[in-house]
């Protein structure tokens, strides 16, 4: 006989043997493991994580890694849901960062045309079509190292009216000071994206012009706003694998865990410095999206820009490694994302639907 667990609690069905076959991940002493959920310590996620532990979860033979990312994907959120994400890129080109990958850089002749920061009513506009077409977070970009004043204005004001539309919001504009901060968040806005990008190891190969802690202390201060934090990296980039672990490290070791964790595969722009890239084998980003599932078990793990150079088999393995929510709209900021069509009939077959928040 066969005990059917679901109609006797919603949520039972996913501890269902599960946890069993799960080693704990170096329980310390004096710490008290959840046998059911063994990536907690104390009934809270970890922080933690030393760089080695990182490093042997990413070197799991692959069948093992996906097993554990999913069991612990299983046991903090529903597993055949999806939070889906709209951006727009509110203000393009000609930004004085050197971001090696960027379409936007001033450093690289991409043919990009610059433009300047929308109309709030433009931005209305488009927040309430991707509203329609069944985003719940409206991302905002703008090509700044860091907003002007006069800016952080208007972007308030667009952040205010996307709220009032009943959607999440969520702006990336580059550095912030803590007044800034304080200053969105009184706007209404619920998460400041703000990346990490690689290790701490390999950022100078990829950006000068501003440093590694430069990031942290921005992530500093959207957290002391009460801000909600989205922050994660690209892979891709001609970095090594224990580059990757190292970015994860530094992820899942901050204070809090960041709430969203986009993780990108390079989009070889012609034109900006890492172009040539060679491409990621598809069963390293599935990797990494796993590895971060298993680190960082309450963070939204979003499979973010790449999915245009991705086969429907490869995004269907990063669900199973426990990525839960995607970027929709055949437009990222200034690159290709897949057709609405297609991805609609990616996920009616996956049997996946749309997390509400
Ligand atoms: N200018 C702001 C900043 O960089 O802080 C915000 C916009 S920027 C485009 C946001 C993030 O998009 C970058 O930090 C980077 O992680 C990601 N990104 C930019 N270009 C990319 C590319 N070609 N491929 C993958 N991710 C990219
Ligand atoms: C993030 O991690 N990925 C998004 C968002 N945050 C702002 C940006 C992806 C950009 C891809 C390249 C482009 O379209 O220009
Ligand atoms: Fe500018 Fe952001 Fe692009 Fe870097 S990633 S060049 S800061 S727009």
């Amino acid at each position: 006989m066969r005990i059917d667990f679901s109609s006797l609690h919603p949520f039972l069905d996913r501890y269902n043997g599960m946890t069993i076959a799960v080693e704990p991940p170096g329980t310390a002493k004096g710490h008290t493991m959840n046998a059911l959920a063994p990536e907690l310590r104390d009934g809270n996620v970890r922080h933690d994580w030393t760089r080695a532990e990182i490093g042997q979860l990413f070197a799991l033979p692959f069948a093992d890694l996906i097993f554990r990312a999913q069991s612990v994907h299983r046991r903090h959120f529903a597993p055949n849901e999806v939070q889906i994400s709209t951006l727009l890129s509110i203000k393009t080109g000609g930004c004085p960062e050197d971001c090696g990958y960027c379409s936007q850089s001033a450093f690289h002749e991409t043919g990009l045309k610059a433009s300047k920061l929308m109309d709030v009513s433009a931005v209305i506009a488009d927040a309430t079509a991707a509203r329609d077409a069944g985003a719940t977070r409206f991302c905002m970009g703008a090509a700044w190292r860091s907003p002007k004043d006069r800016d952080l204005d208007a972007v308030c004001d667009m952040v205010g009216a996307v709220k009032s539309l009943g959607m999440e919001t969520c702006v990336t504009l580059g550095m912030l000071t803590g007044a800034q901060a304080k200053r969105l968040k009184q706007s209404g806005l619920d998460y400041y994206n703000h990346n990490i990008d690689t290790s701490p190891e390999y950022y100078g190969q990829i950006i000068s012009t501003r440093t590694f802690q430069d990031r942290l202390d921005t992530l500093a201060a959207v957290r002391a706003a009460g801000i909600h934090v989205c922050c994660g990296g690209i892979v891709g980039m001609g970095e090594s694998e224990d580059d990757r672990v190292g970015m994860i490290h530094v992820l899942a070791t901050l204070p809090e865990h960041p709430e969203s964790v986009p993780i990108n595969l390079l989009m070889r722009v012609e034109g900006t410095r890492l172009a040539a890239s060679a491409p990621l084998d598809a069963i390293d980003f599935v990797r990494t999206i796993a590895v971060a599932r298993i680190a960082m078990p309450k963070s939204v793990v979003r499979l973010s820009a790449g999915r245009d150079q991705m086969s429907d088999e490869a995004q269907a393995l990063c669900f199973l490694a426990g990525a839960n929510s995607i970027f929709y709209g055949a437009r990222l900021l200034t690159t290709a994302n897949p057709e609405e069509s297609h991805d609609n009939r990616l996920l009616a077959r996956l049997g996946i639907s749309a997390m509400a928040h």
